[in-house]
């Protein structure tokens, strides 16, 4: 084992001195879990287990790896340029290791497939992320789709008839790219590894839900109507706990006459809350109309607008209710949300009085992270809430991945993500509308109903949505993960925009990059990371980078951690403990002889104690990074 040196040079009081500083740092703790405990969702088709004697990873270099340099592969190479350029650096790895790789596909100029026989895939991951260029190297894991997912509208809407039907592209947004559809989200392949807990709570802050439409029945934890004021309200009353949504038509009367509602857009009832909520999480593979990003975890409706939108003072208490923070005058929310969704905003600068809120959210145990729409101003500047700092601001994209004519740009977004498109004109039917679940009532509640090609959806209004139910996907699988973490995820993992040569089917011929925004219109444009965020919304590649057990391939050498503890500190850690387990967040070893557990955490890459040697308490041992350096298992 290398390092060995460096094992024999240490003595076991240096650990247990170092075990007695770290206890009385944590006496402040009081919950004490088990490594065993865990939070996962089921997979829901077989997969064959990974083979122990051939390996497939992906691998990816570090921005300064001399093999980038060495053997350059552009975006823009040939196949032969680009097998020329994976074959030599797989040869350069493998020479290495010792051992013979060969080179699969390129993801992209600095990431690749690489296979070798006679060792597991978790093994040779290992062994290439101790790289010191390496960024990280995961097994490439044979995943599975849902192929029978078996909601209908999934696929395709219902044939066009007369003004109704469609599209026939179905949930486009919410499959893999392919082909001309370049900016659809990919949930299908993060469904493999989650479809949401039960355990997030995802704050719907919109109009009210529809809680009997057949695909948000049992969908929704009970919420709260915000509305201080009747009319916007729309039910008689101020606030109330029923957040069910009456519909918020105004009338040519209202809007012609003396009262509150003078001057508002004549409209009929939008039924937006139950259009994003579905987004989010409808309920799925039900064999029920439309299926949503994440639909294993809890809705909670607050109603914050209502007849002509609502003012600020009720969403921001919406946002506090919502978030589990007192609101004088209603009960506290008692299932409080870590993913609080606000397809809303209004012209101008991000106000101190959501500063405020948002700073109050952001402090608490088990912050919400905050998503909000651009605004759909023609390209204007972004809209408050989404302009603020601290929350997750999303622009609008056309199916090929363009700006949408109508989507917000500027510093503030954080990533793009689909809001809807027709392409054809007039009253053809439109093509990439954004299917969600809506009522027929033009203004009181009809029928249960979706979005169509003709009564359609577009907006970032439901680009937001999406982004709110990635999120609460990556929280599924790592709860721990701040607002700023979850942030930081979606952007890294977001897929590059299409440039201008791209080509494709635009709206107006000829478009330039998007600019910053000024007092001009801008309709459609080639996104870049300064006017749209860091790329277009990825869910699988976002779950996936929060997925412990893939963050844990990347900590490379914790099995060599605790071979090497168990070498030095027998008796604490006796060898021939259990195999090395998985539970989020630790990857774990425990040792049955002395009840003790040694684990490292994806959260914190710290190594942490349990068991005897730690009084029974979760304790931290120190960063893998020193340990790595102390075992001399990053050599
Ligand atoms: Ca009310
Ligand atoms: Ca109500
Ligand atoms: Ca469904």
């Amino acid at each position: 084992m290398a390092g060995s040196a460096k094992m024999q040079n240490l003595t076991p009081d240096s650990l247990s001195i170092r075990l007695g500083i770290c206890l009385m740092l944590v006496l402040g703790i009081t919950s004490v879990a088990a490594f065993a405990q865990t939070e996962r969702q089921p997979v829901h088709h077989a997969q064959p287990a990974e083979p122990t004697d051939s390996a497939r990873v992906i691998v990816r270099l570090k921005r300064d790896s001399a093999l980038r340099s060495r053997h350059r592969l552009l975006a823009t190479a040939s196949a032969s340029e680009t097998r020329g350029a994976v074959t030599a650096r797989a040869d350069s790895l493998g020479a290495r290791l010792g051992m013979s790789l060969r080179a699969g596909r390129a993801l992209n100029t600095h990431t690749q497939v690489v296979t070798a026989s006679g060792i597991s895939g978790a093994a040779l991951a290992a062994r290439l992320a101790a790289e010191a260029d390496v960024e990280y190297a995961v097994v490439d894991q044979r995943r599975t789709h849902f192929t029978a997912l078996n909601d209908p509208l999934y696929a395709q809407g219902p044939p066009i008839s007369g003004n109704t039907g469609g599209p026939a592209v179905g949930q486009w947004y919410l499959r893999a790219p392919a082909g001309e559809i370049a900016s659809s989200i990919n949930a299908i392949d993060a469904w493999a590894v989650t479809t949401g807990s039960s355990n997030i709570v995802v704050a719907v802050l919109d109009t009210g839900v529809r809680a009997e439409h057949p695909d948000l029945a049992g969908r929704l934890l009970a919420g709260y109507d915000i509305i201080s004021n009747a009319t916007t309200a729309n039910d008689d009353s101020g606030r109330d706990a029923d957040s069910s949504d009456p519909g918020d038509w105004v009338t040519s009367h209202e809007s012609s006459g003396p009262g509150q509602l003078r001057g508002c857009t004549v409209e009929d009832s939008s039924w937006h809350g139950t259009k994003t909520a579905s987004l989010i999480g409808a309920a799925s593979d039900n064999g029920v109309g439309m299926a949503g990003v994440a639909w294993g975890v809890s809705l909670l409706p607050v109603r914050v607008i209502g007849k002509c939108g609502g003012f600020d003072s009720d969403i921001i208490a919406g946002m506090r209710w919502a978030a589990g923070l007192p609101v004088p005058g209603i009960p506290t929310n008692t299932t409080p949300a870590r993913v609080i969704n606000m397809s809303l905003g209004g012209n101008g600068a991000c106000s101190a009085a959501y500063l405020d809120v948002i700073d109050a959210i952001s402090i608490k145990q088990d912050p919400a992270v905050i998503v909000a729409s651009a605004g759909n101003s023609l390209g204007h500047a972004v809209r408050a809430p989404a302009n603020c700092p601290g929350v997750i601001g999303v622009a609008a994209l056309r199916h090929t991945g363009t700006k949408v004519g109508y989507s917000n740009v500027g510093p503030e977004v954080s990533i793009s993500a689909p809001g809807g498109n027709c392409v054809n004109a007039g009253s053809a039917p439109c093509l990439y509308p954004i299917l969600a679940a809506t009522n027929t009532g033009i203004t009181t509640p009809l029928a249960s109903s979706y979005t169509d090609s003709f009564n359609y959806s577009v907006g970032t209004s439901f680009s937001a949505p999406l982004v709110a139910g990635a999120a609460a996907l990556m929280l599924s699988v790592n709860p721990s993960l701040t607002p700023a973490e979850i942030k930081t995820a979606l952007q890294r993992s977001a897929r590059a925009f299409p440039s201008g040569s791209a080509g494709g089917f635009t709206q107006t011929g000829a478009i330039a990059a998007c600019r910053a925004p000024d007092s001009s219109d801008q309709l459609e444009c080639f996104c870049t990371t300064l006017t749209c965020g860091a790329g277009m919304l990825d869910v699988a590649s976002a779950v996936a980078l929060v997925t412990p057990t893939s963050k844990i391939l990347q900590m490379s050498g914790a099995d060599c951690i605790f071979n090497w503890a168990e070498r030095a500190y027998p008796e604490y850690f006796a060898p021939a403990g259990m195999a090395s387990a998985t539970s989020a967040p630790y990857y774990y070893r425990y040792y049955p002889g002395t009840g003790n557990n040694l684990g490292i955490s994806s959260n914190d890459d710290q190594l942490w104690g349990l068991g005897p040697i730690t009084g029974y308490r979760l304790s931290p041992f120190g960063t893998v990074a020193a340990f790595m350096n102390m075992a001399g298992c990053s050599q």
